[in-house]
């Protein structure tokens, strides 16, 4: 019945909410946004090499470009639905389940995610995904998220010669997607999730750029070359919207959706960061994914090292279309806004603040990469003990908790977004 939901909303007003606009309120109104779901890449690979080569130079390039905001320290905070779970948090701001995946248990919920609320502004959606469609439950949970139309598998021509590992490869997807681009109203809102760079990053000879890594990881190695594809690719897109006339009219947004080497490959990522071995801090310090906002002929891009997370993405988005968020219920900030709770929760209740990095219940010093003492008190047999993080711990369980609250109860039910 909702009995919850005054609590959850008096917690968002007082610790998310932000009634002054940000700097960049509206600045995509009427434009288009074309958001970029790439796969499984780390933030570790730009302005990175392998074998003296360049991983991604288009992108290492972007984090240059007068028109990109560049967020250097942006937290993927996906747990076992990967891709779906990221998708989840892009469209709604709310944190995905501890365990399975919201897409499969949760996808007959109601939702007020980002797609419906950008119809306020007359925008069309559509998602362009070159896979099954019911693969992930996205047809019945899109939907539910206002989308408009879903271009999957059966929208392209997918042979043996254009395909690999997953499917469709990412420069025919993008290639293939353009004629369903420019047919859509505009505004629009459109989402590519490419597939080439998944696990276990396959690629044919003809479209390795550059060699593998050499190590005792194959997937570390065959990584750097799936990650170049796909950062080709990305470029290709960039000329392929100028060709097609869309670019000067929309901003363009690039995410990674989760990490792609796991801590299994931690020897062989290790060697390959020249590190003695890979901490639990290092570890969470490689759940950074790469997040650009483009915005062609804006002049003012900066690359940004503020604590940034996917929670954060449907406030920012939804602000620079000019569209506010005064009676949402969400768990993220505007990034292009001061004032942030200052935290980025991860789903297992880890977390990454200004000062520090919690995992595992010790603290470090987020600078500096060392634990901070812990304080066993007087009497440490009946006093937990008690470390710097302690109390921003106590604001992610609290907050993980309302978001776990209002998808189990379906609680959007009960809420009059008016
Ligand atoms: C599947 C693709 C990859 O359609 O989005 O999913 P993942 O395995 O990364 O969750
Ligand atoms: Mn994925």
């Amino acid at each position: 019945d909702g009995n919850e939901l005054p609590e959850i909303e008096n917690y968002i007003d007082e610790n998310i909410r932000s009634s002054k606009e940000s700097e960049l309120f509206g600045i995509a109104e009427g434009k288009n946004i074309i958001f970029i779901n790439a796969e499984s890449i780390q933030s570790f690979v730009i302005n990175n090499d392998v074998n003296g080569q360049e991983i991604t130079p288009f992108l290492n390039s972007l984090t240059e470009d007068e028109d990109t905001y560049y967020f250097k320290n942006f937290y993927h905070q996906t747990e076992q639905g990967k891709t779906s779970d990221s998708e989840f948090l892009v469209e709604n701001s709310l944190y995905p389940l501890p365990r399975g995946a919201v897409f499969f248990t949760q996808g007959q919920n109601k939702f007020h995610a980002m797609p419906e609320m950008l119809e306020e502004k007359d925008y069309y959606s559509a998602v362009f995904h070159a896979n099954n469609k019911s693969f992930w439950n996205r047809d019945q949970i899109y939907p539910n998220f206002g989308i408009d139309h879903f271009y999957g598998a059966e929208a392209y021509e997918v042979n043996e010669s254009n395909s690999i590992g997953w499917g469709l490869k990412d420069k025919p997807f993008f290639e293939q997607s353009i004629k369903y681009l420019q047919s859509l109203e505009q505004p629009f809102y459109s989402k590519f999730i490419t597939l080439t760079n998944h696990f276990p990053f396959e690629l044919d000879e003809e479209d390795k750029s550059i060699e593998p890594y050499d190590s005792n990881s194959n997937t570390l190695n065959n990584f750097f070359p799936t990650v170049r594809y796909m950062d080709e690719a990305i470029e290709q897109f960039f000329s392929q919207l100028k060709d097609a006339g869309l670019y000067d009219n929309s901003i363009i947004v690039i995410m990674g959706d989760h990490y792609g080497i796991s801590q299994n490959h931690n020897r062989a990522m290790s060697t390959y960061l020249g590190k003695e071995e890979i901490t639990p801090y290092d570890h969470i310090q490689l759940q950074r994914v790469p997040f650009f906002v483009h915005i062609p002929g804006h002049g003012k891009g900066e690359v940004k090292s503020k604590i940034a997370g996917q929670i954060d993405v449907k406030p920012t988005l939804l602000h620079m279309a000019g569209i506010k968020t005064d009676n949402d219920i969400y768990f993220g900030n505007d990034l292009f806004h001061d004032g942030r709770k200052g935290y980025i929760a991860l789903r297992n209740g880890d977390f990454i603040s200004d000062e520090y990095i919690s995992t595992n219940g010790i603290c470090y010093d987020r600078e500096t990469g060392e634990p901070l003492e812990t304080d066993t008190g007087q009497n440490s047999s009946e006093t937990k003990a008690e470390n710097a993080c302690d109390p921003i711990t106590k604001k992610v369980e609290q907050e993980l908790g309302y978001s776990d609250d209002l998808i189990y109860g379906d609680l959007f039910r009960f809420v009059d977004f008016k």
